[in-house]
Protein backbone atom coordinates (compact mmCIF):
# COMPACT_ATOMS: atom_id res chain seq x y z
CA UNK A 1 0.00 0.00 0.00
CA UNK A 2 1.44 3.75 -1.09
CA UNK A 3 4.62 4.43 -1.73
CA UNK A 4 7.85 3.81 -0.73
CA UNK A 5 10.55 6.37 1.10
CA UNK A 6 14.12 6.69 1.50
CA UNK A 7 14.77 7.26 5.04
CA UNK A 8 16.20 10.55 4.67
CA UNK A 9 12.61 11.51 3.58
CA UNK A 10 10.57 9.41 6.19
CA UNK A 11 13.11 11.25 8.83
CA UNK A 12 11.80 14.79 7.35
CA UNK A 13 8.45 13.88 7.22
CA UNK A 14 8.49 12.84 10.99
CA UNK A 15 10.35 16.06 11.71
CA UNK A 16 8.22 18.16 9.74
CA UNK A 17 10.37 21.27 9.59
CA UNK A 18 11.73 21.18 13.05
CA UNK A 19 15.43 22.26 12.92
CA UNK A 20 18.86 21.16 13.75
CA UNK A 21 19.28 24.43 15.83
CA UNK A 22 20.75 22.87 19.72
CA UNK A 23 18.03 23.84 22.51
CA UNK A 24 21.39 22.94 25.20
CA UNK A 25 24.96 21.77 25.13
CA UNK A 26 24.32 18.60 25.34
CA UNK A 27 20.95 15.94 24.77
CA UNK A 28 20.79 13.27 27.78
CA UNK A 29 18.30 10.38 27.43
CA UNK A 30 18.13 7.21 29.07
CA UNK A 31 15.99 4.35 27.08
CA UNK A 32 15.27 0.35 28.48
CA UNK A 33 16.41 -2.83 27.31
CA UNK A 34 13.31 -5.37 25.74
CA UNK A 35 12.97 -8.86 25.83
CA UNK A 36 10.39 -9.98 23.23
CA UNK A 37 8.07 -12.35 24.50
CA UNK A 38 6.41 -12.78 20.82
CA UNK A 39 9.66 -12.34 18.37
CA UNK A 40 10.38 -9.64 15.46
CA UNK A 41 12.03 -12.37 12.80
CA UNK A 42 12.10 -11.08 9.28
CA UNK A 43 11.49 -7.63 7.37
CA UNK A 44 9.38 -6.91 4.44
CA UNK A 45 11.57 -3.89 3.47
CA UNK A 46 15.39 -3.96 5.00
CA UNK A 47 15.99 -0.20 3.91
CA UNK A 48 13.23 0.41 6.40
CA UNK A 49 13.38 -1.86 8.66
CA UNK A 50 9.61 -2.99 8.47
CA UNK A 51 8.93 -6.10 9.97
CA UNK A 52 6.89 -8.86 8.28
CA UNK A 53 4.88 -9.55 11.51
CA UNK A 54 4.34 -7.49 14.64
CA UNK A 55 5.87 -8.18 17.71
CA UNK A 56 5.47 -8.20 21.68
CA UNK A 57 8.34 -6.86 24.23
CA UNK A 58 8.47 -6.32 28.32
CA UNK A 59 10.99 -3.50 28.87
CA UNK A 60 13.40 -3.94 31.74
CA UNK A 61 13.04 -1.06 33.81
CA UNK A 62 16.40 0.54 34.94
CA UNK A 63 18.76 -1.71 32.47
CA UNK A 64 19.57 0.03 29.15
CA UNK A 65 21.57 2.50 27.72
CA UNK A 66 22.43 6.11 29.05
CA UNK A 67 23.33 8.41 26.47
CA UNK A 68 24.33 11.87 26.09
CA UNK A 69 25.22 13.76 22.80
CA UNK A 70 26.66 17.23 22.10
CA UNK A 71 27.52 18.63 18.69
CA UNK A 72 31.42 19.07 17.96
CA UNK A 73 33.04 21.02 14.69
CA UNK A 74 35.79 18.46 14.36
CA UNK A 75 35.44 14.64 13.95
CA UNK A 76 33.10 12.54 15.80
CA UNK A 77 33.83 10.83 19.16
CA UNK A 78 32.53 8.05 20.61
CA UNK A 79 33.06 6.67 23.84
CA UNK A 80 31.03 3.63 25.51
CA UNK A 81 31.13 2.58 28.95
CA UNK A 82 33.93 5.10 29.30
CA UNK A 83 36.57 3.80 26.74
CA UNK A 84 36.93 5.87 23.24
CA UNK A 85 36.00 3.59 20.30
CA UNK A 86 38.07 4.62 17.14
CA UNK A 87 36.40 5.49 14.22
CA UNK A 88 37.03 1.64 12.60
CA UNK A 89 34.59 0.26 15.44
CA UNK A 90 31.52 -1.32 13.84
CA UNK A 91 29.70 0.27 16.78
CA UNK A 92 31.25 3.87 15.53
CA UNK A 93 30.18 3.29 12.14
CA UNK A 94 26.76 2.26 12.56
CA UNK A 95 26.45 5.13 14.66
CA UNK A 96 27.56 6.98 11.96
CA UNK A 97 25.27 5.37 9.03
CA UNK A 98 22.52 6.22 11.17
CA UNK A 99 23.13 9.96 11.83
CA UNK A 100 23.95 10.48 8.57
CA UNK A 101 20.18 10.27 7.94
CA UNK A 102 19.17 13.04 9.57
CA UNK A 103 22.78 15.35 8.82
CA UNK A 104 25.88 14.06 7.24
CA UNK A 105 27.64 17.40 8.15
CA UNK A 106 26.92 17.43 11.61
CA UNK A 107 29.34 15.87 14.21
CA UNK A 108 28.98 14.71 17.35
CA UNK A 109 30.68 13.69 20.70
CA UNK A 110 28.75 10.52 21.97
CA UNK A 111 28.81 9.09 25.36
CA UNK A 112 26.90 6.07 26.01
CA UNK A 113 26.86 3.94 28.90
CA UNK A 114 25.37 0.23 28.57
CA UNK A 115 24.23 -1.78 31.56
CA UNK A 116 23.40 -3.93 29.53
CA UNK A 117 25.59 -7.68 30.98
CA UNK A 118 27.97 -7.32 27.46
CA UNK A 119 27.71 -11.12 27.39
CA UNK A 120 23.94 -11.45 27.87
CA UNK A 121 23.28 -11.60 24.28
CA UNK A 122 20.19 -9.06 25.18
CA UNK A 123 19.82 -6.82 22.50
CA UNK A 124 21.92 -3.83 23.56
CA UNK A 125 21.56 -1.95 19.83
CA UNK A 126 17.74 -1.68 20.81
CA UNK A 127 18.60 0.26 24.29
CA UNK A 128 21.27 1.96 22.41
CA UNK A 129 19.33 3.24 19.16
CA UNK A 130 15.78 4.41 21.24
CA UNK A 131 18.23 5.93 23.76
CA UNK A 132 20.39 8.04 20.65
CA UNK A 133 16.80 9.10 19.31
CA UNK A 134 15.87 10.11 22.86
CA UNK A 135 19.26 12.27 23.63
CA UNK A 136 18.87 13.88 19.88
CA UNK A 137 15.10 14.62 20.65
CA UNK A 138 16.96 16.24 23.98
CA UNK A 139 20.00 18.34 22.40
CA UNK A 140 17.32 19.74 19.71
CA UNK A 141 14.10 20.46 21.61
CA UNK A 142 11.84 19.06 19.12
CA UNK A 143 9.27 17.43 21.25
CA UNK A 144 8.15 14.49 19.23
CA UNK A 145 5.35 12.38 20.49
CA UNK A 146 6.01 8.75 21.42
CA UNK A 147 4.65 7.47 17.62
CA UNK A 148 7.41 9.68 16.07
CA UNK A 149 10.00 8.93 18.56
CA UNK A 150 9.51 5.11 17.75
CA UNK A 151 9.61 5.26 14.02
CA UNK A 152 13.09 7.34 14.15
CA UNK A 153 14.52 4.63 16.45
CA UNK A 154 13.17 1.44 13.85
CA UNK A 155 15.64 3.28 11.07
CA UNK A 156 18.58 2.30 13.94
CA UNK A 157 17.41 -0.95 14.46
CA UNK A 158 13.73 -2.83 14.19
CA UNK A 159 13.52 -3.60 17.79
CA UNK A 160 14.84 -0.54 18.93
CA UNK A 161 10.89 0.76 18.11
CA UNK A 162 9.59 -1.46 21.23
CA UNK A 163 12.25 0.31 23.73
CA UNK A 164 10.79 3.93 23.46
CA UNK A 165 8.61 2.62 26.33
CA UNK A 166 8.74 0.75 29.71
CA UNK A 167 6.00 -1.79 30.37
CA UNK A 168 4.78 -4.04 27.68
CA UNK A 169 4.60 -2.78 24.07
CA UNK A 170 3.43 -3.94 20.90
CA UNK A 171 5.08 -2.99 17.84
CA UNK A 172 2.38 -3.21 14.84
CA UNK A 173 3.77 -4.58 11.61
CA UNK A 174 1.71 -2.14 9.87
CA UNK A 175 0.94 -2.11 5.91
CA UNK A 176 2.06 1.23 4.46
CA UNK A 177 4.79 0.44 2.28
CA UNK A 178 6.52 3.73 3.75
CA UNK A 179 6.25 2.30 7.00
CA UNK A 180 4.79 5.51 9.39
CA UNK A 181 2.33 2.97 10.52
CA UNK A 182 4.94 0.81 11.70
CA UNK A 183 5.48 1.40 15.34
CA UNK A 184 5.75 0.64 18.93
CA UNK A 185 2.43 1.22 21.15
CA UNK A 186 2.44 0.79 25.11
CA UNK A 187 -0.01 -1.86 25.78
CA UNK A 188 -2.60 -0.67 28.93
CA UNK A 189 -1.35 -3.65 31.39
CA UNK A 190 1.07 -4.28 34.03
CA UNK A 191 2.19 -6.89 35.93
CA UNK A 192 5.05 -6.57 38.93
CA UNK A 193 5.31 -10.45 39.50
CA UNK A 194 6.43 -11.11 36.48
CA UNK A 195 10.42 -11.54 36.07
CA UNK A 196 13.28 -12.34 33.66
CA UNK A 197 16.28 -13.94 34.40
CA UNK A 198 19.48 -15.31 31.79
CA UNK A 199 21.76 -18.08 31.76
CA UNK A 200 24.93 -17.51 30.06
CA UNK A 201 25.36 -20.32 27.78
CA UNK A 202 28.66 -19.12 25.71
CA UNK A 203 30.21 -15.59 25.43
CA UNK A 204 32.07 -16.36 22.25
CA UNK A 205 30.99 -14.29 19.20
CA UNK A 206 27.54 -15.14 17.37
CA UNK A 207 28.51 -16.85 14.26
CA UNK A 208 26.10 -14.52 12.52
CA UNK A 209 24.24 -11.07 13.51
CA UNK A 210 20.53 -11.07 13.36
CA UNK A 211 20.30 -8.77 10.67
CA UNK A 212 22.26 -11.46 7.90
CA UNK A 213 20.55 -14.14 10.27
CA UNK A 214 17.07 -12.96 9.18
CA UNK A 215 17.24 -12.11 6.10
CA UNK A 216 18.93 -15.37 5.14
CA UNK A 217 15.81 -17.24 7.04
CA UNK A 218 13.39 -15.45 4.85
CA UNK A 219 14.88 -16.08 1.77
CA UNK A 220 15.51 -19.38 2.52
CA UNK A 221 13.53 -21.23 4.74
CA UNK A 222 10.91 -23.73 3.75
CA UNK A 223 9.56 -22.97 7.54
CA UNK A 224 9.62 -19.04 7.37
CA UNK A 225 5.91 -19.75 5.03
CA UNK A 226 4.42 -20.79 8.65
CA UNK A 227 5.85 -17.99 10.91
CA UNK A 228 3.44 -15.17 10.12
CA UNK A 229 0.17 -17.72 11.33
CA UNK A 230 2.03 -18.69 14.55
CA UNK A 231 2.78 -14.93 15.66
CA UNK A 232 -0.52 -14.18 14.83
CA UNK A 233 -1.97 -16.67 17.22
CA UNK A 234 1.14 -16.41 19.92
CA UNK A 235 0.78 -12.83 19.87
CA UNK A 236 -3.11 -13.10 20.73
CA UNK A 237 -2.15 -15.39 23.18
CA UNK A 238 0.15 -13.23 24.91
CA UNK A 239 -1.79 -10.47 25.38
CA UNK A 240 -4.72 -12.33 26.75
CA UNK A 241 -2.58 -14.20 29.04
CA UNK A 242 -1.25 -10.70 30.26
CA UNK A 243 -4.55 -9.09 30.17
CA UNK A 244 -5.65 -11.94 32.92
CA UNK A 245 -1.97 -12.69 34.48
CA UNK A 246 -2.35 -15.97 33.25
CA UNK A 247 1.75 -17.05 33.84
CA UNK A 248 1.02 -20.31 31.97
CA UNK A 249 -0.49 -19.13 29.26
CA UNK A 250 2.12 -16.43 28.80
CA UNK A 251 5.14 -18.60 29.30
CA UNK A 252 3.87 -21.40 27.12
CA UNK A 253 2.65 -19.30 24.13
CA UNK A 254 6.47 -16.97 24.46
CA UNK A 255 8.61 -20.58 24.62
CA UNK A 256 6.66 -22.10 21.89
CA UNK A 257 7.13 -18.66 19.95
CA UNK A 258 10.94 -18.38 20.60
CA UNK A 259 11.48 -22.26 19.82
CA UNK A 260 9.34 -21.39 16.44
CA UNK A 261 11.85 -18.88 15.60
CA UNK A 262 14.76 -20.79 15.79
CA UNK A 263 13.21 -23.41 14.09
CA UNK A 264 12.26 -21.21 10.89
CA UNK A 265 16.30 -20.55 11.41
CA UNK A 266 17.86 -24.47 11.75
CA UNK A 267 15.49 -24.38 7.75
CA UNK A 268 17.43 -22.10 6.56
CA UNK A 269 20.31 -22.91 3.61
CA UNK A 270 23.06 -22.91 4.92
CA UNK A 271 21.36 -23.13 8.40
CA UNK A 272 20.96 -20.11 10.81
CA UNK A 273 21.68 -21.70 14.35
CA UNK A 274 22.81 -19.84 17.43
CA UNK A 275 22.24 -23.12 19.82
CA UNK A 276 25.26 -24.64 21.29
CA UNK A 277 25.20 -27.85 23.48
CA UNK A 278 25.01 -25.89 26.60
CA UNK A 279 21.78 -24.17 25.33
CA UNK A 280 20.14 -27.47 24.69
CA UNK A 281 21.31 -28.47 28.35
CA UNK A 282 19.56 -25.42 29.78
CA UNK A 283 16.29 -25.48 28.19
CA UNK A 284 16.14 -29.46 28.76
CA UNK A 285 16.67 -28.30 32.81
CA UNK A 286 13.84 -25.65 32.20
CA UNK A 287 11.38 -28.71 30.56
CA UNK A 288 12.80 -30.49 33.53
CA UNK A 289 12.11 -28.37 36.34
CA UNK A 290 8.48 -27.27 34.63
CA UNK A 291 7.71 -31.46 34.77
CA UNK A 292 8.37 -31.75 38.56
CA UNK A 293 5.88 -28.67 39.12
CA UNK A 294 8.09 -25.67 38.89
CA UNK A 295 6.49 -22.50 36.68
CA UNK A 296 9.20 -21.42 34.47
CA UNK A 297 9.50 -21.52 31.09
CA UNK A 298 12.55 -20.58 28.36
CA UNK A 299 12.52 -17.57 26.12
CA UNK A 300 16.22 -17.36 23.54
CA UNK A 301 17.04 -14.60 21.11
CA UNK A 302 19.38 -14.41 18.49
CA UNK A 303 22.14 -15.73 20.35
CA UNK A 304 23.05 -18.97 21.75
CA UNK A 305 22.26 -18.12 25.87
CA UNK A 306 18.88 -18.85 27.66
CA UNK A 307 16.32 -16.18 29.47
CA UNK A 308 13.80 -17.47 31.95
CA UNK A 309 10.77 -15.91 33.17
CA UNK A 310 9.36 -16.83 36.09
CA UNK A 311 6.86 -15.76 39.23
CA UNK A 312 8.30 -13.40 41.71
CA UNK A 313 6.80 -15.64 44.08
CA UNK A 314 8.79 -18.43 42.92
CA UNK A 315 12.12 -16.75 43.02
CA UNK A 316 13.76 -18.70 46.10
CA UNK A 317 12.43 -21.81 44.37
CA UNK A 318 14.41 -20.72 40.61
CA UNK A 319 16.86 -19.57 42.30
CA UNK A 320 17.67 -23.06 44.10
CA UNK A 321 16.88 -24.85 40.88
CA UNK A 322 19.52 -23.00 38.99
CA UNK A 323 21.63 -21.48 40.61
CA UNK A 324 23.40 -19.62 37.84
CA UNK A 325 20.87 -17.37 37.09
CA UNK A 326 21.42 -13.67 36.19
CA UNK A 327 18.35 -11.82 37.77
CA UNK A 328 17.50 -8.54 35.40
CA UNK A 329 14.07 -8.58 35.65
CA UNK A 330 12.10 -5.38 36.32
CA UNK A 331 11.30 -5.09 40.10
C1 LIG B 1 13.30 -9.52 18.86
N1 LIG B 1 15.45 -10.00 17.68
O1 LIG B 1 12.08 -9.44 18.64
C2 LIG B 1 14.09 -10.42 17.94
C3 LIG B 1 14.20 -11.81 18.44
C4 LIG B 1 16.37 -11.10 17.77
C5 LIG B 1 15.55 -12.32 17.97
O2 LIG B 1 14.89 -7.90 17.22
O3 LIG B 1 18.15 -5.47 11.64
O4 LIG B 1 18.67 -5.97 16.09
O5 LIG B 1 18.35 -3.83 13.52
O6 LIG B 1 16.09 -4.47 12.65
O7 LIG B 1 16.23 -5.33 15.91
C6 LIG B 1 17.11 -8.45 16.75
O8 LIG B 1 16.96 -7.72 15.58
O9 LIG B 1 17.48 -6.16 13.89
C7 LIG B 1 15.75 -8.77 17.21
P1 LIG B 1 17.51 -4.93 12.88
P2 LIG B 1 17.35 -6.18 15.45
O10 LIG B 1 13.83 -8.97 19.84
Amino acid sequence: MGCSLKPTEVIQSVLAGRTFQPAKAEGKAFAPVNIALCKYWGKRDTALNLPVTSSLSMSLGAIGAHTRIAPVDGPDQVWLNDEKLTDADPFVSRLRAYLDLFDPAQHYTIHTASDVPVAAGLASSASGFAALVLALDDLYGWSLDPTSLSILARLGSGSACRSIYQGFVEWQAGEQADGMDSYAVRLDADWPALRIGWIECSSAPKPIGSRAGMKRTVETSALYAAWPDQVARDLAAIKQAIAQHDFEALGSAAESNALAMHATMWAARPPVSYWLPETVVTLRAVWQAREQGLPVYATMDAGPNVKLLYLADDRERIRAAFPQLHEVSPA
